[in-house]
């Protein structure tokens, strides 16, 4: 979490087509333009140097840029996405990673994961097994991990209703801490970890992001606010309404370093 950089792109114009569950309406382009602003600016309050990518015509869930890559503490990984649609994200983003890490690793077939399912905890890796990440996959990433020194535990969320990847329901927040939504808080591979709940009724908000000292929190969940104020957090709360309509998170906006 004491990052330096992070990439961004910008919100294509189809950003609509997106892939999608959530049953809120077409998001609102130009909103979602305003807030993905506010979310750079954010990042760069916290002290980020941000690399914005211009918006991809095509590959309108791009902008979600977290599940193409996962960056580990000595080489990128470029991820194959679950989703068909979305799977030249990847090449899209492979120059702008090259350019930062000299060595690009990458999931293969028939290995398929969304960076979305991959949840850095400081000592560990949690990676989920998702409707997008297979166990192929998983295994793959945890072997790469392995050759950096770093453990990581699978988690099947497959069942779990209502999240589409890991950190829609678990954060790590730093110390031994993790936000956990209500179905995942009492999974044994968080054990160790002290859990922050999230109150019924704002399971959104478990996608937050923790930057050096500060953590973003997706606006409008209070009760998850005084949680995080109660452990003494500061935090930035931002509107990503337009962005939640699309299934997508604070966290998915980002690749962080
Ligand atoms: C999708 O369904 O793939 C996108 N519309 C949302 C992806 C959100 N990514 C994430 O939570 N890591």
């Amino acid at each position: 979490m004491n990052f330096h950089r992070a990439i961004v792109r910008e919100v294509s114009a189809d950003f609509a087509e997106g892939l999608t569950t959530a049953d809120l309406g077409a998001p609102d382009v130009a909103l979602a333009r305003d807030q993905h602003r506010a979310y750079v600016e954010a990042l760069r309050d916290c002290g980020l140097e941000v690399t914005v990518l211009p918006e991809h015509a095509g590959l309108p869930d791009a902008v979600f840029i977290e599940d193409a890559a996962v960056l580990l503490p000595h080489s990128a990984v470029l991820t194959r996405p679950g989703a068909p649609s979305r799977a030249a994200e990847v090449a899209a983003l492979a120059p702008a990673i090259a350019g930062f890490f000299p060595s690009v690793r990458a999931i293969e077939a028939p290995g398929t994961l969304d960076g979305g399912d991959v949840c850095d905890a400081g000592r560990l890796h949690f990676i989920g097994v998702s409707h997008r990440t297979n166990e192929a996959g998983a295994f793959q990433l945890a072997r790469l991990l392995e050759s950096e020194g770093r453990p990581s535990v699978v988690v099947d969320i497959r069942d779990v209703p209502g999240i589409l990847h890991l950190k829609s329901g678990i954060a790590w927040i730093g110390d031994e801490r993790l936000v956990a939504v209500e179905p995942l808080a009492g999974h044994p591979a968080l054990a160790g970890f002290e859990i922050v709940p999230v109150a019924p009724g704002e399971d959104y908000a478990a996608n937050c992001v923790r930057i050096r000292e500060t953590i973003l929190v997706a606006a409008g969940y209070p009760r998850f606010e005084e949680s995080l104020s109660a452990h003494g957090y500061p935090m930035i709360a931002l509107d990503v309404s337009e962005f939640r309509k699309m299934d997508g998170g604070l966290s998915c906006l980002s690749l962080r370093w």
